[in-house]
C-alpha cells in the first residue's frame, strides 16, 4: 500500500513538473527547444529503481524523467532549463544538455542516437579499467533508423560491452503494448525487437507503462550485465501523449485532472482516449483503487502534495541567479 502510493505520487510529481516546464516555455521564462517526458514516467522509474549509482546512465531529448527517475534534484533540474547559475551544470546546457556528472550522467544528446556510440564508449573504457560499472542507455524508436545505431550494436557485441539499451518506443497503439509485435511507425522490422537479435543482442520487449514489468526486467538484466553478461536490448512499449504529437510540447487538453482517473469520459476529447488507454498513472491508479490500495480523497491529497511540492520547485528555480557575465568563458577552451 505504501508503496503504490509513494509510486503514485513521483509520477505526479513528474507530470507537474513537466506541465510547469510546458507554461514557463510559453511565459517566456526559457529559450530553446525541449521535449517532455509526459506519459512514460512508469518506464524511467521502474528502470532507474534497479539501476546502482554507480552505474551511468546516457539519456536524449527527452532527458527530464530520465533524470528526476535517477534522483538529480528537482530544484538543479529545473534551474539548468530555465539557464540559471544554480543548474545542474550551471545553466550552461539547459534542457537539451543537462547532466549531472555527480550522478554518473555525463551528458545529454538532443541528437537523435548521438548518446549511443557514447554510451557504448564509457562501457568499453569500464570494461578496460575494470571498475565493474555497467551503462544504461536510453534512446527512443527513431534512434533505432539511424547508422550509429547499428554500427554500436556490432561494436557493442563483437567486445561484449556492459550495457542495457534501454528503446522507448513510444509509437505503440495500446492493445500492442503487453503483446505481440508492433514495430515502431517508421521501421521496416517486424518488431523492434527483432533488430539487434542478428548480431547476437539479447532482446525483451515490456509494456512501459507497467512499473513492475519494467523494474523486473532491468533488475534481472543489470544483475547479468554485473555478472558479465551482456549487452542486453529493451523495446519499453508506451503510446505517445498527445501533447507530444507536435515538434513543439502543448499542454494539450489543459493540466492533467485527477478527477479523469475516476470519470474518464470528464477529460477533453483531444486527450481522452489516451488518458483512458495508455496514461500509466491513471493505468495505475485505477488498479490501486480497485484493490483498495488507496482511495479517491487519498489519491486527490496525494496529487495536491505533489503539486505544491512542484510549485516549490519552480518558485525555487525562478528565484535563483542568472550566469554571470564575467563567467561567460569558464570552462570554454580559448
Ligand atoms: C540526428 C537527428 N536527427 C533529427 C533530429 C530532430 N529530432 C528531434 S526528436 C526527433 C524524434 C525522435 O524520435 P524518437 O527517437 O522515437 O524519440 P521520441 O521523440 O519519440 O521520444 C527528431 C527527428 C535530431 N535531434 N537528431
Ligand atoms: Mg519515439
Amino acid at each position: 500500500m505504501e508503496r503504490v502510493h509513494e509510486l503514485l505520487g513521483r509520477m505526479l510529481f513528474m507530470r507537474r513538473f513537466e506541465e510547469r516546464v510546458i507554461e514557463l516555455f510559453e511565459q517566456e521564462q526559457f529559450e530553446g527547444h525541449y521535449h517532455v517526458y509526459n506519459g512514460q514516467e512508469a518506464t524511467a522509474l521502474g528502470a532507474m529503481d534497479a539501476v546502482p549509482r554507480d552505474d551511468y546512465m546516457y539519456t536524449t531529448h527527452r532527458n527530464h524523467g530520465h533524470l528526476l527517475a535517477r534522483g538529480a534534484d528537482p530544484v538543479a533540474l529545473m534551474a539548468e532549463i530555465l539557464g540559471k547559475a544554480n543548474g545542474l551544470v550551471g545553466g550552461r546546457g539547459g534542457s537539451y544538455h543537462a547532466a549531472w556528472p555527480e550522478g554518473n550522467v555525463p551528458v545529454t544528446s538532443a541528437l537523435v542516437a548521438g548518446n549511443i556510440p557514447q554510451a557504448a564508449g564509457t562501457a568499453l573504457a569500464a570494461k578496460r579499467r575494470g571498475t565493474g560499472q555497467v551503462v544504461v542507455c536510453w534512446f527512443g524508436d527513431g534512434a533505432v533508423e539511424e547508422g550509429a545505431f547499428y554500427e554500436t550494436m556490432n561494436l557493442s557485441a563483437l567486445w561484449k560491452l556492459p550495457v542495457l539499451y534501454l528503446c522507448e518506443n513510444n509509437s505503440v497503439p495500446a492493445r500492442y503494448r503487453a503483446m505481440g509485435q508492433y514495430p515502431s511507425s517508421t521501421h521496416a522490422a517486424p518488431a523492434l525487437t527483432e533488430v539487434v537479435r542478428p548480431f547476437g543482442i539479447e532482446s525483451h520487449a515490456v509494456d512501459g507503462t507497467d512499473y513492475d514489468a519494467v523494474h523486473d526486467l532491468v533488475r534481472q538484466l543489470m544483475e547479468r550485465l554485473h555478472r558479465g553478461e551482456g549487452p542486453f536490448f529493451i523495446e519499453a512499449r508506451t503510446s505517445r501523449w498527445p501533447g507530444s504529437y507536435g515538434v513543439w510540447p502543448q499542454l494539450t487538453g489543459g493540466r492533467f485532472q485527477i478527477g479523469w482517473v475516476f470519470d474518464p469520459a470528464s477529460a477533453p476529447e483531444v486527450v481522452r482516449e489516451w488518458t483512458t488507454e495508455s496514461d500509466p498513472i491513471v493505468l495505475l491508479a485505477r488498479r490501486a483503487l480497485e484493490r483498495g490500495a488507496i482511495d479517491r480523497q487519498g489519491l486527490e491529497a496525494l496529487d495536491r502534495e505533489q503539486s505544491t511540492a512542484v510549485d516549490r520547485v519552480v518558485e525555487a528555480a525562478l528565484a535563483a541567479p542568472d550566469p554571470r557575465p564575467e563567467d561567460t568563458f569558464r570552462h570554454v577552451l580559448r
